[in-house]
């Protein structure tokens, strides 16, 4: 019985059977509706929106606990960039008694915040955790999928709902040596779930990315010494973290149905739309008194509420670059300031991810600290005593990789997926990712991804994400099932016309002017392209319209 998905104590439980043990009762009811592929915001919300809906639908996720990234992101100092309560999702009965403790949660909060979903919708006997799907072949004669697992037993489904979130394959550059390193080395996706222990140790970091500056963080005051390599300066924006007390989050939600709706209805999904202005329209006082107002606000303000044209003109944008250099260089040494805020923009602000920091910029001037800019010092290998540079062997004895991701299509393609034909999706989106609206590919039918490659997902709030594209996904099935439908497959056209219109959206910005995970830069090989949709509030509201439309662009059958 402990391996039922009825059973909830399994579901929890961390070692109590292999895989293949827990997906048995699969196997014996093989024909369920819907087969979700994750346990982050999409995928639960997707669950609980399908069983609401009356579908026969399960969970299966690789990770032992609910989470997503916030499982396997537990490196030390990870907490989330968006801000209670933007980073939870809208249905009263799990906001209603659930309290933060921080403006910006940690990765512990964020997990019990996980349980306490679970609990709330009763979605613990759907799901089977541990379990991780390898392969998923599409059965034409039989309009279903056949999921295989890695303890090798097959559950078919009618629907297949990848819900991995845009960073489910972490980045491991190839460095040599590595294997000859003699401490312990660990990227930051895939941090030991015991945790490690960075006291007393030295340690490197590679990478200066959000997840870099989280971790470098909590290494300055940690280890015995820290040594940061920075391949290109973060524009990190301050995070202004606050305590939060249950009074006070009590006396704001009644305000938060308001909330909620306001964020469906930006850009990027939080509480604020840019301003209307142009930068360019307004006098310098009332830009600067603009600025400050944002960067005092703290968190990704600066950011997503800045005037109209931030991401567009390049004399805007170079503005407010200034205007973060010169914040920034008011906390540094000046000896810093060409590496850590340099006077000309390494890239236009905003167009590689900002991230929140708390006190990075005055890591720097600690004695256990040092940078080293490796545009001037590059990692030549890695030697059992620790990273060597052209400059010399930066000695260590733990090495962090915080290196990022494969994002968006990564997760997907590590999964063998085959569609109609024998048609392989690693294969398909070999030469770039295509997909209509960022859901579905042509050639994979039935299969609905979510928050995945051309959907707005890493420009987008995940929470508000997860609703508008959880809530699509399962009106589309239900509208199939009352009209007795048992295939959906996205057009070649309307593939194509999507992928070509996300591009186009791409190049109205600033975004193709920077080497980024946006736009695929971060990978070796990977063909560029702005790989998701910008605008929240813009996606919602075609796919709308291809709804309300008929569900123009899939074939229906
Ligand atoms: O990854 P990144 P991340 N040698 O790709 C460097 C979300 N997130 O994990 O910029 C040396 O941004 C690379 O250098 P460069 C968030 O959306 C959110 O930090 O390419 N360096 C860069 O500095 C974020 O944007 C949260 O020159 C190498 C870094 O590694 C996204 O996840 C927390 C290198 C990678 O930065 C990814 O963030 C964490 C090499 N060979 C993440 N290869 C929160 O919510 C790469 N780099 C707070």
């Amino acid at each position: 019985a402990c391996f039922q998905w009825e059973s909830r104590l399994c579901c929890r439980a961390r070692f109590c059977g292999t895989s293949a043990e827990r997906l048995a009762s699969v196997i014996e009811d093989p024909d369920c509706d819907a087969l979700i592929i994750g346990a982050g915001f999409s995928g639960l919300y997707l669950l609980h929106r399908l069983r609401e809906a009356g579908f026969d639908a399960r969970l299966v996720d690789s990770a032992l606990e609910p989470g997503g990234i916030w499982y396997w992101n537990r490196y030390p100092g990870a907490r989330v960039d968006s801000h209670v309560p933007l980073y939870e999702l809208s249905l009263p009965e799990l906001w209603r008694d659930w309290t933060w403790s921080e403006r910006f949660p940690g990765w512990r909060e964020l997990r019990s915040y996980f349980h306490h979903v679970c609990d709330t919708l009763a979605l613990w006997p759907h799901m089977a955790m541990g379990t991780k799907v390898t392969n998923a072949t599409w059965d034409e004669a039989g309009r279903m999928w056949h999921v295989r697992t890695d303890g090798g037993k097959t559950v078919t489904t009618r629907y297949l709902l990848p819900c991995l979130g845009f960073a489910a394959k972490p980045y491991l550059p190839e460095i040599e040596g590595i294997d000859d390193f003699a401490g312990p080395w660990h990227h930051t996706a895939l941090w030991p779930q015991e945790g490690i222990s960075m006291a007393d140790r030295r340690v490197a970091i590679i990478g200066t990315g959000a997840s870099g500056v989280q971790v470098a963080q909590e290494a300055a005051r940690e280890a015995s010494h820290l040594t940061l390599l920075q391949r290109t300066p973060i524009l990190a924006l301050p995070m202004r973290q606050q305590t939060l007390t249950t009074a006070q989050q009590d006396a704001e939600k009644a305000h938060y149905p308001d909330t909620f709706a306001l964020r469906r209805q930006t850009s990027g999904g939080f509480d604020a739309a840019s301003r209307q202005e142009s930068t360019l329209a307004v006098d310098e006082t009332e830009r600067l008194r603009t600025y400050e107002m944002q960067w005092q606000a703290g968190g990704l303000r600066f950011w997503f509420a800045n005037f109209s044209d931030l991401l567009q003109d390049e004399q805007a944008n170079r503005l407010a670059y200034d205007f973060w250099r010169d914040k920034v260089r008011a906390r540094i040494s000046p000896a810093l300031h060409e590496t850590l805020a340099p006077t000309e923009p390494p890239h236009p602000f905003g167009t590689k991810r900002p991230s929140l920091e708390q006190t990075y910029y005055e890591i720097f001037a600690q004695d256990n600290v040092d940078l080293v800019d490796l545009k001037r010092a590059p990692i030549l290998r890695i030697v059992p005593e620790g990273i060597q540079t052209a400059e010399g062997v930066i000695e260590c004895d733990l090495i962090v990789f915080a290196t990022g991701f494969d994002a968006g299509r990564g997760g997907l393609m590590q999964i063998e997926i085959v569609g109609r034909d024998d048609m392989k999706l690693a294969e398909r989106w070999r030469d770039g990712v295509s997909a209509y609206l960022g859901y579905a590919v042509n050639g994979f039918p039935n299969m609905a991804y979510l928050y995945g490659p051309l959907s707005p997902s890493g420009f987008g709030n995940g929470p508000t994400l997860a609703e508008i594209q959880g809530d699509w996904v399962r009106d589309l099935l239900v509208a199939m099932r009352r009209e007795g439908f048992t295939r959906f497959e996205a057009e070649a056209g309307a593939e194509r016309e999507w992928t070509e219109n996300v591009a186009a959206a791409g190049a109205m910005t600033l975004f193709p002017q920077a080497r980024s995970w946006y736009m695929g830069d971060n990978i070796p090989g990977k063909p560029r392209q702005l790989i998701n949709y910008p605008s929240v509030v813009g996606f919602a509201s075609i796919s709308d319209a291809v709804a309300a439309d008929g569900y123009r662009g899939f074939t229906l059958g």
